[in-house]
């Protein structure tokens, strides 16, 4: 550090950042003019919104270097949250708004003659996610920091984050993302480095106090290089990093050697082939396909990851007994489990601690939380992939595992099965490491992401690990959103008129104070506020939708929205087949008949995993509807149907403040949570949805009165699924129309359809549309017939907005702090 009779000078100098337009107009210009060599003659909104993300980042580096100061300077415990997916959308308006200075760059871009909403817009998505998982992630991000938690993400710089989607002649084609290219959110640091070993083999050796060490040598290096992103928290200067690796080819390897010796085009190869390790996200939501580049990216980022915070904790000088006491490891999903492997490879071989001291404090560092119980997603690595790969880490799994099965023989001798039942090694051909086993053996805490969910898994994949560990071990942390980015950034008129009942912005720190909104049910004004704002923003989505489709749609008719990743578990094969119900209903109809219809336009939106065949077909399928619907002039603004292309986190922003009503319809027992039916609710817009995951616990906060719930329980799916593999499968009469008309090639060539209806009429209906359809039939009738009750309607979604307080991820991460972290917060102010 600088010498005492030095810092003054530094003092005098440091930077402090703008508060004012002023200042704010002259820190853009200078970066346009100096940062960018731009000037008034060619400055266009891409360069306007360069110069001022890069004004917004100056302030933000400020606040994050002194945050970084001190969190060390404290101390204190600190979590780390390790994931593989963050998305995070965009960066600036969030910035703008987290430290409390939109409106000062609203007027200061006024006055250099730009909009601020098309400086906004400019940005491209940090994409590095596929749905829930990853936006998760971004939302605990925001909350860790609002909260000022000493918190830490952990994740990898893809160079390409998830495709973007164009529809062509009504199927999905995917373009690669690149979006790096002018990325200010990003810092690298190239002086923070870490070497990462793969393949070779394992040696054994005898020490000076004959111990035998186990040491891994041969195979290849990768660098790991850091790039870190400043997370901002609103209304506070805690500002937290996301740490995101990228890989390179090592220097002092190989490569430099075939360089020296000539070979430069091998060189490059080598160099090629290690920066292949963090170029893609892969781009499946809820699905395991075992390819080794996928277990190179999560040994890469887990042996980065830990380096990194276990040279943190080292230079405390701290005894490795405390490492509990200073680090929590989060783990979200199984995707980071390896993380658990290295710590303890780090402890006993290179730390050299005895094996069982290594194993408390390993599991007394780490927590897991489980997304899903579908069997296609849980992950499971082939035992020759990791053998050859990672051979050290396959011995201390194996070492795990035998005293882990040693341990439940003992206690629970009677139970032959149970052995084999609770193995990490599956003994199939080949052999299975199953992460999620080993996760939870490796974790002192086990979650679920909402109640449903939690229940579940407690009877499904781990019923034996709750016999073993007990109950506790286990636990429910019910997923939330962020307010400001769901609520005050996507709607912010909305938010602003609720400011003006409620007596300013509190509610966005604390969401339960929305309660209050209910005190203001006979207000008539406010009442008719709120539905101009709901029309605006319907208004915002139908030229968008115009834009990009070129489908007129009237935003009077009410909005039907389910955007989300295209899966059959969501079940937006339901969704079009009750559309096409729909409309042969209306074609069967007088015109008398039809006077009486509620317009209604549907809207889809979603990405399907580019070898998921039947999720294209589902795509297919809606394009192929709309191109019908919307050119039947019997139908006119009675019906449209959409595909809102490439849907993102700031379609999304545009698209969830635009719903009348919005469909979380999977097949119960399915959705772990999902959380984008929070994000609707927040918005006032209303449910049609199933008695599954995070629904579940909105109906009990706002009331059965305010959601429209339909189909089977998760309790029955089981032996309804039984039922029909056993010959009982009946098609219900109404889908058996709609199958009869594509089956007529009503919808183009009906061929492209037949592996989707035969998947309902020959292959057991998996996803129980079947079952389900004429109970969902009838709750859009009763949605129809509720809507025709606009004040009524209105009531709904206001009373709804005010109890949904719970879903805010500051609950969220306040739970996983105190329950499983075990940390406190640092206020940036009492220090
Ligand atoms: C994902 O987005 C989710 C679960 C996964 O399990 C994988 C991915 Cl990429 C491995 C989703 C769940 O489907 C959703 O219900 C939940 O709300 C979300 O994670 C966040 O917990």
């Amino acid at each position: 550090s600088i010498p005492e009779g030095q810092r003054e000078a530094w003092k005098k100098h440091s930077i402090h950042g703008f508060t004012t337009k002023e200042q704010f107009e002259n820190e853009t210009v200078r970066h346009i003019e100096t940062t960018l060599a731009r000037s008034l003659f060619n400055c266009d909104e891409l360069a306007a919104y360069s110069g001022a993300a890069l004004a917004f980042r100056d302030r933000l580096v400020i606040e994050w270097n002194k945050t970084q100061q001190r969190q060390t300077f404290a101390d204190q415990k600190r979590v780390y949250y390790l994931s593989l997916e963050f998305l995070m959308g965009r960066a600036l308006d969030n910035a703008m708004l987290n430290v409390g200075l939109k409106d000062v760059a609203r007027d200061g871009l006024k006055e250099l003659g730009f909009r601020i909403e098309d400086v906004i817009s400019q940005e491209h998505d940090a994409a590095l996610g596929n749905g829930g998982l990853g936006r998760l992630a971004a939302c605990f991000l925001d909350s860790m920091a609002t909260l000022n938690y000493p918190a830490w993400g952990y994740g990898l710089r893809y160079r390409y984050g998830i495709f973007k989607q164009e529809i062509v002649d009504g199927y999905q084609v995917e373009i690669p993302d690149y979006w790096l290219d002018f990325n200010p959110w990003e810092f690298p640091r190239h002086d923070i480095t870490v070497d990462i070993q793969f393949y070779g083999y394992v040696r054994k050796e005898i020490n000076e106090d004959g111990k035998t060490v186990a040491i891994w040598e041969g195979g290849e290096i990768v660098d790991a290089v850091a790039f870190d992103v400043p997370i901002p928290g609103y209304g506070t200067s805690t500002t937290n990093n996301l740490r995101l690796w990228s890989s390179k080819a090592s220097k002092g390897e190989f490569d430099f050697q075939k360089f020296n010796s000539g070979d430069y085009e091998a060189s490059v190869g080598d160099q090629q082939r290690a920066e292949t390790i963090s170029a893609v996200l892969y781009p499946n939501d809820n699905l395991d396909r075992g390819k080794e580049l996928r277990l190179k990216q999560q040994y890469f980022w887990c042996a980065a990851s830990l380096y990194d915070i276990v040279r943190r904790f080292k230079k405390s000088k701290k005894p490795f007994s405390q490492f509990p006491e200073k680090v929590a490891i989060q783990l979200n999903d199984t995707h980071p489990t390896l993380a658990i492997v290295e710590l303890q490879r780090i402890l006993v071989d290179i730390e050299g601690l005895e094996w069982s001291e290594a194993w408390s404090i390993v599991q007394a560092t780490f927590s897991y939380a489980n997304h899903t119980v579908m069997p296609e997603a849980l992950e499971k690595w082939s035992v020759p992939l990791m053998q050859n790969l990672l051979p050290r880490h396959l011995q201390i799994i194996y070492e795990v595992n035998m005293q882990f099965l040693q341990y439940v023989e003992k206690t629970f001798p009677k139970d032959r099965d149970m052995l084999s039942r609770v193995s990490i090694i599956e003994e199939s051909n080949p052999k299975m490491v199953r992460m999620a086993y080993l996760a939870t053996i490796g974790s002192h805490k086990v979650n679920g992401v909402a109640e449903l969910h939690s229940d579940l898994i407690k009877t499904t994949i781990f019923k034996d690990f709750v016999t073993i560990y007990g109950p506790d071990k286990f636990t429910n942390v019910t997923n939330g959103i962020t307010p400001r980015r769901w609520l005050h950034q996507a709607n912010p008129k909305l938010s602003e008129l609720i400011a003006s009942k409620l007596g300013g912005y509190d509610f966005l720190t604390d969401l339960t104070k929305l309660n209050k909104l209910e005190n203001f049910l006979d207000d008539e004004k406010f009442k008719k506020e709120w539905q101009a704002i709901k029309y605006d923003n319907k208004v915002r989505l139908a030229r968008h939708i115009k834009e990009t489709t070129g489908v007129t749609v009237n935003p009077k008719a009410l909005f039907d929205i389910q955007v989300k990743r295209i899966h059959e578990y969501k079940r937006q094969q339901l969704n079009i087949l009750g559309v096409i119900h729909r409309y042969l209903s209306i074609k069967a109809m007088n015109p008398e008949e039809r006077k009486k219809l509620q317009p209604r336009v549907s809207i889809f939106g979603g990405k399907a995993a580019p070898g998921y065949w039947m999720a294209k077909t589902i795509i297919h399928l809606v394009c192929s509807v709309g191109e019908v619907v919307n050119n039947d002039k019997d139908v006119g603004d009675l019906l449209k149907v959409v595909y809102v292309e490439d849907y993102n986190v700031s379609k999304a922003e545009i698209i969830v403040p635009a719903s009348d009503i919005s469909e979380h319809i999977s097949t119960a027992g399915t959705e772990a949570s999902g959380t984008s039916n929070m994000k609707f609710v927040l918005n006032g817009g209303l449910i049609i949805g199933t008695c599954d995951g995070a629904n579940i616990e909105i109906t009990r906060e706002i009331s059965t009165d305010n959601i429209f719930l339909f189909g089977n329980l998760a309790e029955d799916v089981e032996d309804l699924r039984h039922a029909h593999t056993y010959g009982s499968f009946r098609l219900d009469a109404d889908l058996a129309r709609v199958f009869s008309a594509i089956k007529s090639n009503m919808f183009g060539d009906a061929s492209r359809f037949s592996a989707l209806c035969n998947s309902i009429t020959d292959h057991g209906d998996y996803y129980l549309v079947s079952d389900d359809f004429n109970s969902y039939i009838k709750t859009h009738e009763l949605v129809d017939e509720a809507y025709k009750d606009q004040t009524a309607w209105l009531e709904k979604c206001i009373t709804s907005v005010a109890r949904m307080g719970f879903f805010s991820s500051d609950r969220c991460i306040q739970e996983y702090a105190d329950m499983i972290w075990n940390i406190e917060p640092l206020d940036p102010e009492s220090s």
